[in-house]
């Protein structure tokens, strides 16, 4: 039996195939189900059957080992391991039944209204404008103050959650000039970030102190607290930004897709899932064998990294009809954006509302969303970012 693997030549890190992916995601799409990769010691998927299957196998394909390109077995992890992204069951369970109760669709009915309220004053600063900054005036701001006020953080230095957020999602990658960068920046606030998982920086009731709780009530261990508080703040300001991000770029760039979303508002929560689709926040995961394996017929060894790439899975014509039409009454359910399996993102119902509540702001308030000049991109190892997004909203 042949077990021939292709060897594609490619560096998704490199700045051209951050800045534009797209090319690159059919060139492994169609290289086959499973390849590698000349340059790094990983198999590598990107197809939606293979990095669906992979995702769901988690007995097979561990996150014990990290969920970035650096094998834990191999290499010391660069900050403490994530008790919740970079573990397995039985820890990863216990951690998730936690996290996974404080951010419960049930807890996120009752964050709606605050959180809607911020939303639509901030869309009207932005219409009041008419000329803005889709990133720094609406899709920073946002998560910036409803998350954090939910965790329950002080208001100060807040800014620092975005040097840490691209710092922990750079990490992912290899030790390029991107994530030396961003460690260089991230040094002096990652104090800070410690800091603000303690017990006594966090405000009672909110989803920071919840965890506390849950020790208190002898569900995890005390140590275990903040770190769980640190997931929080890696995982939850930069990846909605984008999210929202993103779908105000696409948006802008198919006026027809805005006109109907403008004309009827409850499609603010579709057009935000298909925008995860079609332009996911979070490229690429990856998975650590934990033995000797098959994906789609061909062998893989034991403690070897496979890459993930879900936004190649989320084009993937095998699975979608026109997958590179951002078409907003598609049913984009099956997307892995937000993962998938035991580690599908904890917070989504949390994302989805921020999303959903700022298209549908938009949706109400403005007529058309013009592109105003060339938008730039925060390269990151891991994120679709934009750095500048000029927009003009026109009144409605
Ligand atoms: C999903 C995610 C991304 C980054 C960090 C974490 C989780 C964490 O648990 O720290």
């Amino acid at each position: 039996m042949s077990n021939f693997i292709p060897e594609l030549d490619v560096d998704p890190y490199a700045a051209h195939n951050l800045l534009d992916p797209y090319p690159m995601h059919e060139l492994m799409r169609e290289t086959g189900p499973v390849f590698k990769l000349k340059d790094y010691p990983v198999y590598a998927c990107a197809r939606h059957e293979q990095v669906h299957q992979v995702l769901t196998d988690y007995e097979t394909f561990i996150s014990g080992a990290g969920v970035g390109l650096t094998n834990f077995n191999l290499e010391t992890p660069f900050r403490p391991k994530s008790l919740i992204l970079e573990a397995d069951p039985p820890q990863h369970t216990q951690m998730r039944t936690i996290l996974s109760r404080i951010l419960s669709p049930k807890a996120v009915m009752q964050i709606r209204e605050s959180f809607a309220r911020v939303a639509e004053e901030m869309v009207d600063r932005c219409v009041e404008k008419g000329e803005i900054d889709g990133i720094h005036d609406l899709a920073q701001i946002f998560p910036l103050k409803v998350f954090p006020d939910a965790v329950g953080l002080e208001t100060d230095d807040r800014d620092n959650l975005l040097l840490y957020g691209d710092m922990v999602f750079n990490s992912m990658g290899p030790r390029n000039e991107l994530l030396a960068k961003s460690t260089e920046r991230v040094i002096p606030v990652t104090q800070w970030i410690m800091e603000h998982c303690d017990r006594k920086m966090l405000r009672p009731g909110g989803f920071g102190d919840q965890i506390y709780q849950a020790a208190d009530a002898g569900e995890i261990s005390h140590e275990h607290a903040p770190m769980l508080v640190r997931s929080f703040l890696s995982a939850g300001i930069d990846t909605t930004i984008n999210g929202i991000g993103n779908a105000l770029f696409s948006l802008a760039h198919h006026p027809s897709e805005y006109e109907k979303l403008h004309r009827d508002p409850a499609m603010a929560r579709p057009a935000f899932e298909e925008a995860l689709r079609y332009e996911s926040t979070a490229q690429t995961f990856f998975r650590t064998t934990n033995k000797a394996c098959e994906i789609a017929g061909h062998q893989l060894p034991e403690n070897t990294k496979v890459l993930c790439m879900l936004a190649a899975a989320n084009r993937d014509p095998r699975k979608w009809v026109n997958p590179d039409q951002f078409d907003i009454e598609r049913r984009p359910s099956g997307h892995v954006a937000l993962g998938t399996g035991i580690h599908g993102c904890v917070g989504q119902a949390v994302a989805r509302l921020e999303g959903e509540l700022i298209l549908s702001a938009i949706a109400r308030k403005v007529k058309r969303i013009e592109v105003n000049g060339q938008h730039t991109r925060r390269l990151n190892n891991t994120l679709r970012a934009l750095e500048t997004l000029p927009l003009r909203f026109v009144p409605a």
